[in-house]
């Protein structure tokens, strides 16, 4: 006899509504990746997330944190985020949601595991939803438990759901954790990462069986998952995971890692590892690593000034239909961006360049997609790659920002030394303005200069036509003459 044949009525329309519910719940998550800053990466030039740091604990021990800081699956390591009530987290989030009206996305991402503080979280996405239903909630988890809350995941509307998942051999697995705590026992070696690859693999499973958008976060260590990031992303395309984000192995202080000297993750073996994996998945590729209580634009983290106590003073009132508004010219901005880009159609007239050296830029921006920030004022570079085959962001790459009051113009070479090691792979660096001493520094490490404003591709597009026509003459700004 055929399965569904021994499938009761019952179990037939409750089979349908769950398929009509799951293809709703598809087609809600997709629209709402829309204007999601990670599944994004156009909305991260636009829309902003706030973290809401409510869970401490950790079931799992990998070996390249340390709990005293934050969860460095989807964290910054050498930051401690102060651990929130969920009424706490709640009054937080609709202060700062009336404040920036571009926030779209309420995610829990530690400092610990959020559910392995399953009680906690759910009160705050519970509580935040009351309130706010026109925010997304997000949740990271290193998957342990995930089968247990698949249900109220989906009941929470729960739409976004990223999973740790740095090997899909549990050989490869076991010398990435010291131990899994699993049903009150306490596992190491290789019955540990067995049972954490299990879970991880069912549960996403599940989750995209119920229609939640799964991102995939895998830690990139060298020398130990390196050569077997392309299996994981593979397998995680199969499954069909939205996107996977390949991170660079920052190692915490006090961590077994650390205390065993392994290196991190080099620029270059990232950038060799994501294009080997592009072809086999979607990658996310404008991952900031932010912290457990991380507020605003991806690039732009204003965590340090929207604090509760700030907020307490300024009092703002949450306003569904003001933010609507807001987010819909906001939307069209995006998308105004988006149709002109397409119109100038740039990738064609770049594939007709034929003399074009492919090169990368360093890039200065504080979003809306346009170079429109000072160079001694950036938190950040972000890095393109300029080819025949078009314009593609490659990553962001943190750095200290050059002009501070509290360090001297006497400390700036070194700082401006930095700078120049991590943009030595780019050939030019552009900002919307820049002092003489970056410039005539940046000029002798063969970097050059660029000062422009507008969006960041037609300022790209415009040095790959110098670039194919050498008799036009620049200035020392890198401005046509
Ligand atoms: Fe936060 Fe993560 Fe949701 Fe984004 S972050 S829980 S998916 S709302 Fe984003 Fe931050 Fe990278 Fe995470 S940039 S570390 S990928
Ligand atoms: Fe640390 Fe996160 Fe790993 Fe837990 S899951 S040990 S908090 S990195």
């Amino acid at each position: 006899m055929k399965e569904e044949t021994l499938l009761s009525c019952h179990a037939v329309s409750d089979a349908h509504a769950d398929f009509e519910r799951n293809s709703d719940m598809t087609a809600v998550a997709q629209t709402a990746a829309k204007r999601h800053p990670c599944y994004s990466q156009d909305a991260h030039h636009y829309f902003a997330r706030m973290h809401v740091a409510v869970a401490p604990r950790c079931n799992i021990q990998c070996k390249y944190c340390n709990r005293k800081f934050d969860c460095v699956n989807e964290s910054r390591p050498g930051v401690t985020s102060e651990v929130l009530s969920p009424e706490r987290a709640s009054q937080k989030t609709l202060a700062v949601g009336a404040m920036l009206k571009n926030l779209t996305v309420v995610g829990i991402a530690g400092p610990g595991d959020p559910l392995a503080n399953a009680k906690q979280t759910f009160d705050t996405f519970s509580l935040i939803h009351k309130s706010a239903p026109d925010l997304q909630l997000c949740l990271s988890t290193n998957g342990l438990m995930l089968n247990d809350y698949i249900e109220e995941i989906c009941n929470q509307n729960i739409h976004h759901v990223t999973v740790t998942v740095n090997a899909i051999d549990a050989h490869v697995s076991e010398q990435i954790y010291q131990f899994v705590r699993w049903r009150g026992k306490t596992l190491h070696g290789l019955e540990a990462a067995e049972v954490l690859l299990q879970n991880q693999m069912t549960g996403i499973a599940a989750l995209i069986a119920h229609g939640v958008l799964v991102k995939v976060n895998s830690v990139l260590i060298p020398g130990v998952n390196d050569e077997h990031m392309v299996e994981v992303s593979k397998k995680m395309r199969e499954m069909g995971v939205f996107l996977h984000n390949i991170m660079p192995l920052i190692i915490a202080n006090g961590s077994l890692y650390h205390k065993t000297g392994m290196s991190p993750t080099s620029a270059t073996l990232l950038r060799q590892v994501q294009e080997q994996c592009e072809a086999k998945t979607q990658l996310m590729r404008h991952c900031r690593q932010c912290r457990a209580d991380a507020i605003g634009l991806l690039g732009d983290d204003r965590s340090g000034e929207l604090t509760h106590e700030a907020l307490e003073t300024m009092a703002p009132r949450y306003s569904i239909e003001e933010r609507a508004q807001a987010q819909v010219q906001i939307e069209q901005r995006m998308d105004s961006r988006n149709r002109v880009l397409k119109n100038r159609a740039l990738n064609r007239e770049l594939a007709k360049m034929s003399n074009l050296d492919p090169f990368f830029a360093a890039v200065v921006s504080t979003g809306d997609g346009i170079v429109n920030e000072h160079f001694g004022h950036a938190k950040e570079f972000q890095i393109y790659k300029v080819s025949q085959e078009g314009i593609h962001f490659v990553t962001a790459r943190r750095i200290d920002q050059y002009c501070s009051h509290e360090q001297s113009c006497s400390d700036h070479d070194d700082r401006l030394d930095a700078i120049a090691d991590l943009i030595a792979d780019c050939s030019y660096v552009m900002s919307m303005r820049m002092g003489r001493e970056p410039i005539s520094f940046f000029s002798q490490r063969g970097i050059e200069p660029i000062m422009a404003y507008g969006l960041i591709e037609h300022e790209l597009y415009r040095l790959a036509h110098r670039a194919c026509t050498p008799d036009k003459k620049t200035t020392e700004r890198g401005e046509p003459r």
